[in-house]
Formats: C-alpha cells, sequence, structure tokens
C-alpha cells in the first residue's frame, strides 16, 4: 500500500525504534509491543477501507477513542522482523464508533499485540485528560527488570533516586523518574489499571519483573527515556559488579542540577 508522506514517517519511525529493541537485548522473541495513535494524518486511503475480517470486541470500551486509528505491532510477531519488514509484522486498526470493537483494516489481517488492552485503555486515559499521547511503546530492558526483582527498589520513587544518582542525564531528561506497577500478568486488564493508575505522575511505568512501558506524543522520546533509565541501571550494575554499591549523586548535586535546568 502506498501510504501519506505523515504515515510512511510514522512507519519508518516504528520500524527505527524496533531495531533498537532488538539490538538492546530488550525484545527476545516476540517480547515487546509498540502503538502509534494516527487519527491525526490518516487520509481517505485509509478512512474508506474495509474490514480486514472479523472485528474483535474488546475486553474494556475505549469511550475517548472511537473512531481512532493505530499502527499495532501484531501478536507474536518479532521486533527485528518489525524492523526489517515493518508492515508484514504490524496492522492498522480503527476503533469502531461506540468504543466497543475494532476491526483489522491494513495490511494483512495480522492480529494486535496480547497487550493491547494495556496500550488502548493507556491511549484512552490520556487522551480523556487532554494529553497529546500519541505512542505506547513496551519493552524488556534487562538491567531495569532486574531491579524491581528488589522489593526495596519498588517502593515509591526509591528507584528513580537510584536512577537519577547515577548520572546527570538520566535527572535531566527522565525528571519524572518512574512508576512502578506491580505484578500482574501480562496482557491482562489489571496490568492496564495499575498502569494507567501511574501516569498521572510518571511517563515511565516499570512492570514488575516484567517491562518498561513508556509513552509520549514521539516514539524516539519514549524509546530515549527507556534508553536513558537504562544506562542508569547499567552503570549501578556496573559498579556492583565491580565489588561496590554506588552511593550515587548527593541530593545536593542533584538538587543543583534541578535549579540550574529548570527540570
Ligand atoms: O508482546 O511483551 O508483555 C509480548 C509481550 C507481552
Ligand atoms: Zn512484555
Amino acid at each position: 500500500m502506498v501510504y501519506n508522506n505523515s504515515i510512511s514517517e510514522i512507519i519508518s519511525q516504528i520500524a527505527e525504534v524496533a531495531g533498537y529493541l532488538w539490538e538492546r537485548g530488550w525484545a527476545e522473541r516476540n517480547g515487546g509491543n509498540i502503538s502509534y495513535n494516527i487519527t491525526d494524518v490518516v487520509d481517505d486511503a485509509i478512512t474508506s477501507l474495509k474490514p480486514l475480517g472479523e472485528s474483535v470486541v474488546l475486553p474494556q470500551p475505549v469511550k475517548n477513542l472511537c473512531n481512532n486509528y493505530f499502527i499495532v505491532t501484531g501478536t507474536g510477531k518479532r521486533m527485528r522482523y518489525v524492523h526489517s519488514a515493518p508492515m508484514s509484522n504490524m496492522s492498522i486498526i480503527r476503533i469502531s464508533e461506540d468504543g466497543t470493537y475494532y476491526d483489522i483494516i491494513a495490511e494483512e489481517y495480522i492480529r494486535p499485540t496480547s497487550e493491547l488492552p494495556s496500550h488502548l485503555m493507556i491511549h484512552d486515559y490520556l487522551i480523556g485528560k487532554g494529553r497529546k499521547n500519541k505512542v505506547v511503546v513496551h519493552t524488556h530492558p534487562i538491567e531495569l527488570v532486574a531491579m524491581t526483582h528488589n522489593p526495596a527498589f519498588l517502593e515509591k520513587d526509591v528507584l528513580s533516586k537510584i536512577l537519577w544518582s547515577m548520572i546527570p542525564e538520566t535527572r535531566a531528561f527522565c525528571p519524572k523518574g518512574l512508576g512502578i506497577a506491580r505484578y500482574q500478568l501480562p496482557g491482562s486488564v489489571v496490568l492496564a489499571d495499575e498502569t494507567i493508575k501511574q501516569l498521572d505522575e510518571y511517563d515511565v511505568v516499570m512492570w514488575e519483573k516484567h517491562g518498561a512501558v513508556a509513552i509520549g506524543e514521539d516514539l524516539i522520546e519514549a524509546f530515549d527515556m527507556i534508553d536513558t533509565l537504562s544506562k542508569s541501571a547499567k552503570i549501578y550494575e556496573s559498579a556492583c559488579s565491580m565489588g561496590f554499591v554506588p552511593k550515587g549523586m548527593t541530593d545536593e548535586q542533584m538538587d543543583e542540577l534541578k535549579r540550574v535546568f529548570n527540570l
């Protein structure tokens, strides 16, 4: 199919980020998923598309997403192939007029990610709040996930503080830090609910013993936030493997960054 420039650009961006997720080792097998709200840039070529198969009922209606369009990575599809052949590994879906079901409309009948409930409920929640969110990305960053295996790090903002203190960049570019959603079954509505609870305060949420979710207006920015937090987690791990637990920057040093850079 031929897409307009905006949609082509979005497809290239998803392919680019899918490649990073694979290269980082965060996307074993079919791990991770991406959704991108393209409603603002669809044209007649897209809106006139007919459903390719059966409509799929959503586990929870998404009232703020009626008639919205998304590009979504497919269930069971590998990020490394989303990178090399994007439209053979994801599909375009249209949410129904009443927000209770969706249709797959392009290019092939590829069923969306198993984490679609979380993706759509997050999009729905953020649009309802008037936020300009367009993307949700979920991935399995090794060191960050490892850190969620330590119960002490699951208390509010403990992990954020450690990660901020590892390198000034993280304090500067992830000023909100990250939220924590306690372990829930992958793909479940409760996991989506737990995630949404964190989104008023955070743009990145760690799913305990599972992965990270980032939201944003821009996919590269959402990826960069996980990447930056992950860099801090690696520095922490690296120091521990050298035989010491890093103390990190002091509170004064972090406050100075906050003051000087207006964070
Ligand atoms: O898409 O990562 O959480 C596979 C997953 C489920
Ligand atoms: Zn996952």
